[in-house]
């Protein structure tokens, strides 16, 4: 039987200690309208020349119709308030809090576009080489700003809540989708396997990561 499991959403008013609880319950939280429709549309528009000249993906993996845009620190200054906010940056403090300290791993602004497939599920450590690291030594916290709405239809990302102590046996490209939601919201995970689920229809769907 299928069963679908829906993250936990909080308001953006929500402490950072309750968020990090959710955390390490679920390994994700979305955190509801963070950031206001005025700031993205800051960020979508300082980053239009630079996501119209980004070709789509070079594998199946990172998607062969997505544009994944970098270096938007240096191309948004809009996007700073974003990637170093303050509620964000205390959450991982303490997800992290087992580490020295934490740094900016990479940022992007991953664009879908229609009729791309959905990613095999994954977990984004596997970046470091496929290292194994220690079952719940967390080494990241991964995030996605929703800057145009997430639905169902254009390929919302999905998660697999509590899965964060549980290998992933095989990588599949077929999951059950959680109920729509719409933008702005906020993302974070610690390792729960995730993917970009199929995107069957416009308007493009647009994350920063
Ligand atoms: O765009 C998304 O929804 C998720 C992307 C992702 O998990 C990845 O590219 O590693």
């Amino acid at each position: 039987m299928e069963q679908t499991l829906e993250l936990t959403h909080v308001p953006a008013t929500t402490d950072a200690e309750t968020i990090a609880a959710l955390m390490a319950q679920a390994g994700a939280v979305v955190i509801d309208e963070l950031i206001t429709p005025e700031l993205i549309d800051s960020v979508l528009t300082e980053l239009d020349p630079y996501l119209a000249a980004t070709e789509a993906g070079p594998d199946e993996f990172s998607g062969l119709n997505t544009r994944r845009t970098g270096s938007l620190i240096a191309r948004s200054p809009a996007s700073r308030a974003v990637i170093a906010h303050p509620l964000v940056l205390d959450v991982v403090g303490r997800v992290l809090a087992h580490a020295t300290t934490f740094q900016l791993h990479l940022t992007q602004m991953i664009s879908i576009g229609p009729g791309e497939p959905a990613q095999p599920v994954h977990r984004d450590q596997w970046a470091y080489d496929f290292f194994t690291f220690p079952t719940g030594y967390e080494v990241q916290v991964s995030t996605m700003w929703a800057m145009t709405d997430f639905t169902e239809e254009n390929g919302a990302t999905r998660v697999v809540p509590g899965a964060t102590s549980r290998p992933i046996v095989c990588a599949t490209r077929t999951t059950t989708p959680s109920a729509p939601r719409c933008a702005p919201v906020r993302l974070c995970s610690i390792p729960v396997p995730r993917i970009t689920a199929a995107a069957r229809t416009t308007p493009t769907r647009c994350a920063l990561a």
